[in-house]
C-alpha cells in the first residue's frame, strides 16, 4: 500500500515524526537529512507540515499531483503540502470551518512559496466558471504585484519579503471563491534609502528602471537606466543572477491590470517610484548665517525640479521645507532652520513615508478589487487565511525593527503552543481519556515584557516618545533598566544591581532579552526615533498640496484644515495593535501548521548543514511538538465517520449497526483484533495511538473495496 511506503521506507526515512524510533534531536534530524537527500522535502509531525527548501524546482507540482492529493486523506499518500491544503479546503467546504495556514520559518526557509503553493493548489480544486476564474487569477495575481513592490534581495534570500502578509480568502457555501482580504505588516521602509552590503533596494525600482524605453527614459519619467545614477540603489549588487528586471517588469504590469488598476492608476504609481529615486539624488550643502550657524540649502537643482514636476509640487515650496522648520510652540509658529544633516534626514524620511503610503495605499486597492461584495459578505460565506510572515530575526546588530519583528514571533509561538499544545491536552481532559501531562515552556511571560500595558517595553517607549523635554533612546534604556531589572528574560548591564555587570557581550546602549527562541541582543540607537516615526509638517504639507491626486491622498494630515489634529500613534503602538488584531482573528480559526527550514546558509541545492537545520529545529519547537503528539493519540475521529468508514470490514456491523456509534466502533475494533492498548474509546471521537493502526484498517477497506468490485464484475458478466 502506498501509505506503508511513502510513510515508513527505511531509505527513505519516516514520513512523520511520530514513528520515529528512537526519538531525539538526532535521530530527528538524521530523518530530516536522509529524506532531503532523496528529495522528500516534506514531512508530518501529526498534522504539521515541515517543508525543507530545496533550492531547485521539483516536479512535484505539476497537475497530476494536483489530482493525486485532491479529495484524498492525509495519510494515505506520502507528505506533501498540497495534503495539508487538501485537508483544510476540505474541512472549510464539508465542516464548515474556517481554517488558517500558518507558515512560519527563518528568512529564505521557503514561506512565500509555500503560500503560493497554498494558493495555487486551492485553486485548482476549487470551483469553475468565468466569474470564479476571475476572482482566482486575481487573488494569485496579487502575488506579483505586492512581491515587486515589497520584496528585495538580500543576503538570505534574493526574493526577501519585507513585509509580513496575511490573506483571508472567502469563500461562498459551496466552497467557490469570492474574493479576498489583505493584510499587510510593518513595511521595512529603512530599506528604501540604504540597504546593508550585498543586498539590493524593493525589486521595483531596478524593474522600473529596466522597463520600456519609452515609458522610462524618454517618457514623462525621465529616468537613466544605469542604476548606479541613484543614491538610493546600492552599488554592488545592482544585478542578480537569475533575476531578469525587464521581464519582472511586464509580469507586474500585467499582473496589475488583471487585479484591476487603471492605466492612470499604473501611471501614477510609477510616477511615485521615480519621484523616490529622484529625491534620493537631491543634495544640500551649508550656508553660513550672519550668526555663525550653517543653513542647509539644495545643491545642484535639477533632480528637485524633475521630481516636482514629475508630481505636481511646487519647487519652491518643497525647496523651503528643506531648509526651514516650522514648530508650533504655544499656538505659535516658529521657523527654525535646518542643518544639513537635518535636511538630508528630512529628505530620507519623506522618501520612506512616500514609499511605505504607498504601499499601503497599494494593499487598499488591490483589496477594493478583490473584495467581496456586501451582498455576498451578508450571505454564509466561509474563510481561509493565509498567513506569511517573517521568521524570528538573530543578526549581529538586531534594532527596532528585529524587535517587532521577534515580538511577533512570540505571539506566533504562543498561539502555537496555546491551540497545539493546550488544546491536545484539553482534548484529552474533555474526552476523558488518560493522560500524563506534558511540561512545556509556555512563552506569555515574553509576550508580557514587550506588550504589558503598564510596564511592557512597547508601553515604556512609548512613554518615552511622548514625554516632553530631551528624549534619547539612552533615557529610554534607562527606564527599562529601572522598570524590567527583575524580569527573568531581561537582561542589561547599566542597573548596578544588575547580574550581567561583568557581562562584556552586553554592551551598555544594548539590552538583551531571552526569547522562547533564543537570546537576542538589541542595540537601542533608533529606537525611539523609529517609533517616533515623524514627518516634519512642512514635508507632508508640500505634499498634500501637490498637483497629483495620489500624492494628495497619501498625506492627509498634510491638509492645514487638519494641523491641530492629535499626533499619529507610533509605529510601535500601531504595530502591537494589528497583532492583537490578527492574533483574534487567528484565534477563531482551526490552525494548519506548515514550519519551513532552509537547509544551508548558501541558497545551495543538495547541502544540508546540520547546525544551521539544528538551530532552527530548536527554535521552531519541533521536538516539543513530537514529544506531545507520541504522549498521545496520533489520529482520532468522532465514532460516526470512523463506523461509517469501517463497517464493511466487520460481519456484525455491516450493512448496518443498529445501535450507538461507539458500541458499533468496539465490536469492530475487537473483531480486527486491534490491541487495546492502540486506542482509547473518548467520550465523543475514538483515539488511535499509532498510525500504523490507521494504515491497517485503510488497507483492510481498500482489499474489501477492490473484493466487492470484483465480486460485482463477475455477478455482471454472469448475466450477461
Ligand atoms: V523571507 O522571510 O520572505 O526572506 P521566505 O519567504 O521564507 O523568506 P521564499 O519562499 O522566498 O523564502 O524562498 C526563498 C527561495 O527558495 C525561493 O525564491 C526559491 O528559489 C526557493 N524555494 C523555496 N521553496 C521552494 C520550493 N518548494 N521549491 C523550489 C523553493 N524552490
Ligand atoms: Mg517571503
Amino acid at each position: 500500500m502506498e501509505v506503508k511506503t511513502s510513510l515508513l521506507d527505511n531509505m527513505i526515512g519516516v514520513g512523520d515524526m511520530v514513528l520515529l524510533e528512537p526519538l531525539s534531536e538526532d535521530s530527528f534530524l538524521d530523518n530530516l537529512k536522509k529524506r532531503f537527500d532523496h528529495s522528500e522535502i516534506y514531512t508530518y509531525i501529526g498534522s504539521v507540515v515541515i517543508s525543507m527548501n530545496p533550492y531547485r524546482s521539483l516536479p512535484i507540482y505539476t497537475p497530476e499531483k494536483v489530482e493525486e492529493y485532491r479529495n484524498r486523506n492525509f495519510y494515505e499518500l506520502s507528505p506533501h503540502i498540497y495534503a495539508l491544503a487538501d485537508e483544510a479546503y476540505r474541512s472549510l467546504r464539508d465542516q464548515d470551518k474556517d481554517q488558517c495556514i500558518l507558515i512560519t520559518g527563518e528568512s529564505g526557509a521557503g514561506k512565500t512559496e509555500a503560500s503560493k503553493l497554498v494558493m495555487s493548489y486551492v485553486a485548482a480544486v476549487c470551483g469553475k466558471g468565468h466569474e470564479v476564474n476571475k476572482v482566482k487569477e486575481q487573488l494569485l495575481q496579487s502575488n506579483p504585484v505586492l512581491e515587486a513592490f515589497g520584496n528585495a534581495k538580500t543576503v538570505r534570500n534574493d526574493n526577501s519579503s519585507r513585509f509580513g502578509k496575511y490573506m483571508d480568502i472567502e469563500f461562498d457555501f459551496k466552497g467557490d471563491p469570492l474574493g479576498g482580504v489583505i493584510s499587510n505588516y510593518l513595511l521595512e521602509k529603512s530599506r528604501v534609502v540604504k540597504q546593508p552590503r550585498g543586498e539590493r533596494n524593493f525589486h521595483v525600482f531596478y524593474q522600473l528602471l529596466s522597463g520600456p524605453h519609452g515609458l522610462c527614459v524618454t517618457g514623462k519619467l525621465k529616468l537613466d537606466r544605469d542604476f548606479s545614477k541613484y543614491n538610493y540603489l546600492s552599488l554592488d549588487s545592482a544585478a542578480v543572477n537569475g533575476l531578469d528586471d525587464a521581464a519582472n517588469f511586464r509580469t507586474v504590469r500585467n499582473a496589475m491590470q488583471i487585479v484591476g488598476f487603471m492605466e492612470d492608476e499604473v501611471q501614477s504609481v510609477l510616477e511615485l517610484v521615480a519621484a523616490v529615486l529622484k529625491l534620493g539624488n537631491i543634495e544640500f550643502k551649508p550656508e553660513s548665517r550672519c550668526n555663525g550657524t550653517d543653513e542647509s540649502r539644495v545643491k545642484d537643482k535639477n533632480d528637485l525640479k524633475e521630481m516636482c514636476e514629475l508630481l505636481g509640487i511646487e519647487q519652491s515650496v518643497l525647496e523651503r521645507a528643506f531648509s526651514y522648520r516650522t514648530v508650533e510652540a504655544k499656538m505659535e509658529k516658529v521657523s527654525t532652520t535646518l542643518n544639513v544633516a537635518q535636511a538630508y534626514y528630512a529628505r530620507d524620511a519623506l522618501a520612506k513615508n512616500l514609499y511605505s503610503r504607498l504601499f499601503s495605499w497599494l494593499v487598499t486597492r488591490i483589496n477594493e478589487s478583490i473584495q467581496v461584495s456586501d451582498a455576498q459578505t451578508k450571505a454564509r460565506h466561509k474563510v481561509m487565511g493565509v498567513l506569511d510572515i517573517y521568521g524570528f530575526e538573530i543578526f549581529e546588530d538586531n534594532s527596532f525593527e528585529q524587535f517587532i519583528i521577534n515580538y511577533c514571533n512570540e505571539k506566533l509561538q504562543q498561539i502555537f503552543i496555546e491551540l497545539t499544545l493546550r488544546e491536545e491536552q484539553e482534548e484529552y481532559v474533555r474526552e476523558g481519556i488518560e493522560w500524563t501531562n506534558i511540561e512545556y515552556f509556555n512563552n506569555a511571560i515574553i509576550c508580557d515584557l514587550i506588550e504589558n500595558n503598564q510596564n511592557g517595553i512597547l508601553a515604556m517607549l512609548d512613554e518615552e516618545c511622548l514625554r516632553p523635554g530631551t528624549v534619547t533612546d539612552e533615557t529610554f534604556l534607562d527606564k527599562l533598566n529601572t522598570i524590567c531589572a527583575d524580569h527573568q528574560h531581561f537582561e542589561s548591564r547599566l542597573n548596578k544591581n544588575s547580574k550581567f555587570l561583568n557581562d562584556h557581550s552586553l554592551p551598555h546602549n544594548c539590552f538583551r532579552i531571552q526569547h522562547y527562541a533564543g537570546k537576542v541582543l538589541y542595540r537601542v540607537e533608533g529606537f525611539v526615533d523609529k517609533n517616533n516615526d515623524l514627518l516634519y509638517r512642512d514635508l507632508s504639507q508640500a505634499m498634500y498640496k501637490a498637483n497629483h491626486s495620489l500624492i494628495k491622498q497619501l498625506f492627509p494630515e498634510g491638509n492645514p484644515a487638519k494641523v491641530n489634529l492629535k499626533r499619529p500613534p507610533t509605529a510601535g503602538f500601531q504595530f502591537r495593535a494589528s497583532v492583537g488584531t490578527l492574533m483574534r482573528n487567528l484565534q477563531t480559526k482551526n490552525p494548519n501548521y506548515i514550519r519551513c527550514i532552509k537547509p544551508n546558509d548558501k541558497k545551495a541545492s543538495h547541502i544540508f548543514t546540520d547546525s544551521l537545520v539544528c538551530h532552527q529545529v530548536r527554535y521552531l519547537g519541533l521536538m516539543e511538538n513530537v514529544r506531545v503528539r507520541r504522549a498521545g493519540y496520533a489520529f482520532r475521529q468522532p465514532y460516526e465517520p470512523c463506523l461509517e468508514r469501517y463497517k464493511m470490514l466487520c460481519k456484525r456491523t455491516w450493512p448496518h449497526w443498529k445501535g450507538p456509534a461507539r458500541d458499533g466502533v468496539e465490536v469492530l475494533m475487537a473483531d480486527l483484533q486491534i490491541p487495546a492498548e492502540e486506542i482509547a474509546y473518548g467520550r465523543s471521537k475514538i483515539f488511535i495511538r499509532n498510525p500504523r493502526t490507521l494504515f491497517f484498517l485503510e488497507e483492510k477497506r481498500k482489499q474489501c473495496l477492490q473484493d466487492l468490485a470484483t465480486l460485482i464484475q463477475k455477478i455482471y458478466r454472469g448475466w450477461k
